[in-house]
């Protein structure tokens, strides 16, 4: 089957293969996720009750998926577990922050992905003791202060769970969420830890029932996602502090590709990944503040608490803001290793040094308003 052949024969063929979606034409075509408006509602209120108590961040965790059904049996998907958003989530919450966790469904999450089933099973950490069952006096070390932080997450209401599964679901989630934190200026900060898919399938190409392998080999043709971290930064949240993430399997691309994307959505920053390396090590890349001494390119080593290696190259622009900076900015970037900032701490994740980062730059992004 070919998907430019639409499988559904009640739905029209898409017309032109392989389309480009403007965010528009794939708010006005795509179907809306069954429950949007409640999860819109739940980050209405959230975002409310927090406004002017607390500063606000949106996490996005985990990976999207792309149905090939629309009564899916089978899906594209991709290895995000969700480390990255559930940790941070937690260093957010102990930074005084109201979180916004959007996550993909049944990947981790803050607190529990401490004893994810497969890592720490749950049962592991317990003991019986006569009729009871208690947790063994090591684990229970380890447990207190995730179950205090837990618990005092929980009563105070910081954390705002809001799951999603499709890349269809996280488009329109996303753009409700930032619509929804438009009202916090500065005050509302996005950490888009999610992996999304670059590609799906549009409604017309969505197979209704299982694809039958009698009909032999399957082919796909999938569509482009919208970039809609254009529209995030230009329309939804113009005043937000967006934090973008870019993951890559060859650190030699990190740094042009996220330079690129600065210069493309006119965002805050961008933290650049390496599939295998991504737990140790990342560079922030952003624009630059302050020219480098020689006015041209130069390293500056030292200074700033977590910097290791800091490196500004290229000519001054000043920095624009929902605007596109031509090529040839000037970019700084911020090498954070774990090794070199743990201290020998093997316990250490560097979650805690990315939060500390970020805070510090959110503070100084609402104070230059003022
Ligand atoms: O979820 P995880 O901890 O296994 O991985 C985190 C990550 C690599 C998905 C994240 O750090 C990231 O880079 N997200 C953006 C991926 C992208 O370029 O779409």
């Amino acid at each position: 089957m070919s998907a430019a052949t639409s499988p559904h024969p009640s739905r029209a063929a898409s017309p032109t293969p392989g389309r480009e979606f403007s965010t528009e034409s794939y708010f006005n075509t795509q179907r809306p996720p069954a429950r949007l408006e409640v999860q819109t509602e739940a980050m209405r209120s959230f975002v409310q009750k927090w406004d002017g108590k607390r500063r606000v961040v949106l996490v996005t965790s985990g990976g999207t998926t792309v149905p090939l059904e629309s009564n899916t049996v089978r899906f594209l998907d991709n290895f995000s577990a969700g480390t990255r958003g559930a940790t941070s989530a937690e260093y957010f919450l102990s930074a005084g922050y109201a979180v916004v966790f959007m996550h993909r469904l049944h990947s981790l999450r803050p607190f529990s992905r401490h004893y994810s089933h497969s890592l720490n099973p749950f049962l592991d950490l317990l003991t019986i003791s006569g009729d009871s069952v208690v947790a063994t006096p090591e684990q229970a070390k380890h447990l207190l202060p995730v179950l205090r932080a837990y618990n005092r997450a929980h009563d105070e209401g910081t954390m705002l769970s809001i799951d999603f599964q499709t890349v269809n679901d996280y488009l329109w989630l996303l753009r409700a969420a930032g619509q929804v934190m438009a009202p916090l200026e500065r005050r509302g900060m996005f950490y888009l830890a999610a992996a999304v898919s670059d590609f799906f399938l549009p409604d017309d190409k969505v197979a209704e029932h299982k694809i039958q392998s009698a009909k032999g080999s399957l082919h796909l043709e999938m569509d482009q996602v919208p970039k809609v971290l254009r529209p995030l930064v230009q329309e939804w949240t113009p005043e937000g502090y967006i934090v973008s993430f870019k993951l890559e399997t060859d650190d030699n691309f990190l740094i042009p590709k996220a330079r690129a994307a600065l210069a493309r959505y006119g965002h805050q920053l961008v933290i650049g990944n390496e599939l295998h390396t991504r737990k140790y090590r990342v560079v922030f890349v952003e624009r630059a503040i302050t020219p480098p001494a020689s006015g041209k390119e130069g390293y500056f080593t030292g200074g700033v608490r977590g910097l290791v290696d800091k490196r500004i190259t290229g000519a001054m622009t000043p920095p624009l803001r929902g605007a596109q900076t031509p090529g040839g900015g000037a970019y700084e970037e911020t090498w954070l290793e774990l090794d070199q900032l743990n201290g020998g701490d093997k316990e250490k994740e560097i979650e805690e040094y990315i939060i500390g980062e970020l805070v510090a730059r959110h503070e100084a992004w609402i104070a230059a308003k003022k």
